[in-house]
């Protein structure tokens, strides 16, 4: 069943082409800066604000940053988790996520099931998503024990895509790892998107304008950006990521 936070990101995407998600990790903001960064983002467009990390410090840090972002801003609150410490009863929904290329059964489906009964408790409306990591991959595939997918074998990024798709999962995340110094390349994200029939999110290493559209035209149906929140004109480039995206030019 489709869930109101997925009818919503599914009907956005249908009208603006490419959507954008601004990510926060809890472990860098206070809960003040945390609902000042939404609310800009929030202002220059951005569609959701995702929560997540590769680690968490304190729980209830990540608590007291959703509830602040949750006074801000009226758009929804997505946890993406590295763990299961990830979860706060106060989001909307989480990305229900397996990382596909990981070599630790734990984050394939491990921490799934440990994390599985507080979604059905906190009633937070699960996202169901593959996630890969590509290129260097970052502190999430170091965490995650990846594999990573090279750039260059974009046609085994299609054959972890589509072993998520006829999983079930109704999202794929290719991973470029926060920070990364090189986005996905187009070429990859033209490949998984015309192989798969399901939403495709891109991230990791997106700085300007000109990186996005370059996805967006390649085919992300979802835009990630976390790390230029933390640049003096943070609110320019969203901007300006946003209008790109949705207008293509
Ligand atoms: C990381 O893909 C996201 O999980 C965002 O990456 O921080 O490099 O924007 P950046």
């Amino acid at each position: 069943m489709v869930g109101f936070i997925e009818r919503y990101l599914l009907d956005k995407i249908k009208a603006d082409g490419s959507i954008h998600m601004t990510l926060i990790d809890p472990e860098k903001v206070t809960a003040a800066g945390a609902a000042k960064v939404a609310e800009s983002s929030k202002s220059s467009g951005t569609a959701a604000i995702m929560i997540g990390g590769s680690t968490v410090a304190s729980h209830q840090h990540l608590d007291d940053v959703v509830v602040a972002i949750k006074a801000a801003v009226d758009i929804p609150i997505i946890l993406f988790p590295g763990n299961v410490n990830g979860i706060s009863s106060h989001a909307d929904a989480i990305w229900f996520m397996s990382m596909l290329n990981s070599a630790d059964p734990y984050f394939l489906m491990g921490a799934q099931i440990l994390g599985a009964p507080y979604i059905k408790k906190f009633q937070i409306e699960p996202l169901s998503m593959g996630y890969v990591i590509v290129g260097d991959g970052g502190m999430a595939g170091k965490v995650g024990k990846a594999i990573p997918v090279p750039y260059s074998n974009p046609e085994l990024a299609v054959a972890h895509a589509l072993a998520g798709q006829y999983l079930g999962m109704r999202f794929l995340y290719l991973e470029g790892g926060s920070g990364a110094s090189t986005p996905v390349p187009p070429e990859m994200i033209r490949a998984v998107k015309s192989a798969i029939n399901t939403t495709l999110i891109v991230g990791g290493g997106i700085k300007t304008k000109e990186q996005a559209l370059a996805a967006s035209s390649a085919g992300a149906d979802i835009i990630v950006t976390g790390n230029i929140t933390e640049t003096s004109d943070a609110n320019e480039r969203i901007s300006q990521i946003i209008s790109a995206i949705k207008h293509k030019l």
